[in-house]
């Protein structure tokens, strides 16, 4: 069947994709790692869509697993600045620190005065945000760019044309996945005894320890634990 698509003049022409990229290797407690944010042009008719002023960003982690550090601008494009709005002169109330450790951050992305940055169709790199990781977790840890988010006042995540004032030209967002070896419970890196011993004193319960994500651990998780045995995120 084909849908057909409602215009409306109020929203998004949904032409810049924003993507989130983590690393695609598995992952070890204590490691810092590197979440690229992508704009990506997509191919369209309108005249929208091929330069952004700025960008705002609400970002949303599992702080328990993940702890943001900061931002770094090392290969990204020139931009006038790239920060998280500080506590006192955020009005949304996203960012109740200059570094948010709660699990959400505003991030703005602004670029040079008359200079919108252009962007391609296979992707620039606005800014990199990183994060050490805290915890073990077997389901994996997503960083993700929420649409909107309300504390004190809503705030947007929103691409903002580089020709039509104000224009939010938004399209997908695109979450990053992180991971650890499956069977290494303790995010060490290998999977060996430590790992099979905290699988044991879990057995037959629902902990974050499940390896498959069925909600138990059971002998499938030992099998794939075996599996992995020795297998090293250094190798
Ligand atoms: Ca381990
Ligand atoms: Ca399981």
């Amino acid at each position: 069947m084909l849908a057909l698509s409602t215009a409306c003049a109020c929203h998004a022409q949904n032409v810049i994709d924003l993507e989130l990229a983590g690393p695609s290797a598995p992952v070890v407690v204590g490691q810092t790692i590197n979440i690229q944010m992508r704009a990506r042009r997509v191919p369209t008719d309108n005249f929208v869509g091929m330069s952004f002023v700025a960008i705002d960003s609400v970002l949303a982690w599992d702080p328990s697993k993940l702890t943001l550090l900061g931002t770094t601008q090392t290969g990204a494009v020139p931009l006038l600045a790239s920060y998280f709005p500080a506590p006192n002169v955020d009005t949304t109330g996203i960012n109740e620190a200059a570094v948010p450790q709660d699990g959400t951050a505003l991030h703005y992305a602004i670029a040079n005065f008359g200079a919108p940055v252009q962007v391609s169709t296979t992707g620039v790199l606005v800014t990199t945000f990183r994060f050490r990781v805290k915890a073990p977790f077997q389901q994996g840890a997503l960083v993700d760019l929420l649409p909107e988010l309300t504390v004190n006042q809503r705030a947007d995540t929103a691409v903002y044309d580089g020709t039509v004032p104000g224009l939010d030209v938004l399209g997908s967002r695109i979450p990053a996945l992180i991971t650890q070896r499956p069977g290494d419970l303790d995010g060490s890196g290998i999977v060996d005894g430590n790992d099979l011993g905290i699988m044991l004193s879990g057995w037959g319960s629902s902990t974050s320890n499940d390896v498959d994500g069925d909600g138990t651990i059971d002998g499938n998780d030992l099998g794939i634990l075996l599996a992995s045995w020795g297998s090293s995120s250094l190798d």
